[in-house]
């Protein structure tokens, strides 16, 4: 191989190496969101994403929480964002809810979700949006926090 040849070799694969990593950041949406240290709330109250995009959330719990509380996410079907908060309200009769069930209700409108998430903690997920465009809904379903503690996330075409 000559001195040129090597170099230009080199030019190229600095480029797709460049090219990959810009392709990746594209095609996958990386959300953060944080939970309030005081109230029941997440810092976004919406955001969007791609219909069929990779998503990866990072939803975290600070440290310096006030109220103490675990959080987790959970992304609903479109509409049924009441029907999976009532059944979060609920878990309270199950002595399984608030610990090895991560307040995850048993429901097929949950589309994914995070475990509970205690201060200091953060929750990852990772998921293909639906490819049908809407707007579906993320709560805390830790039993009484769905209410105010909500968001929608739009999918757009
Ligand atoms: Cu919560």
């Amino acid at each position: 191989m000559t001195k040129i040849t090597a170099i230009s070799s080199l030019f190229a694969l600095v480029a797709a190496v460049g090219g990959t990593a810009l392709l990746k950041a594209q095609d996958v949406s990386e959300i953060k969101l944080t939970a309030d240290k005081v109230t029941f709330a997440y810092d976004l109250k919406e955001f969007s994403v791609k219909a069929g995009q990779k998503v990866k959330i990072s939803f975290t719990n600070p440290a310096d929480s006030v109220n103490l509380q675990p959080h987790n996410m959970l992304i609903i079907k479109p509409g049924k964002k009441e029907a999976v908060g009532a059944l979060a309200n609920l878990g309270l009769s199950d002595p399984n809810f608030l610990t090895t069930k991560n307040c995850i209700p048993d429901s097929e409108d949950i589309l994914h979700h995070t475990n509970l998430v205690k201060p200091g903690e953060t929750g990852t997920m990772e998921f293909t949006a639906p490819t049908e465009a809407g707007d579906y809904p993320y709560i805390c379903t830790y039993p009484g926090h769905w209410i105010l503690m909500n968001g929608v996330m739009h999918v757009t075409p």
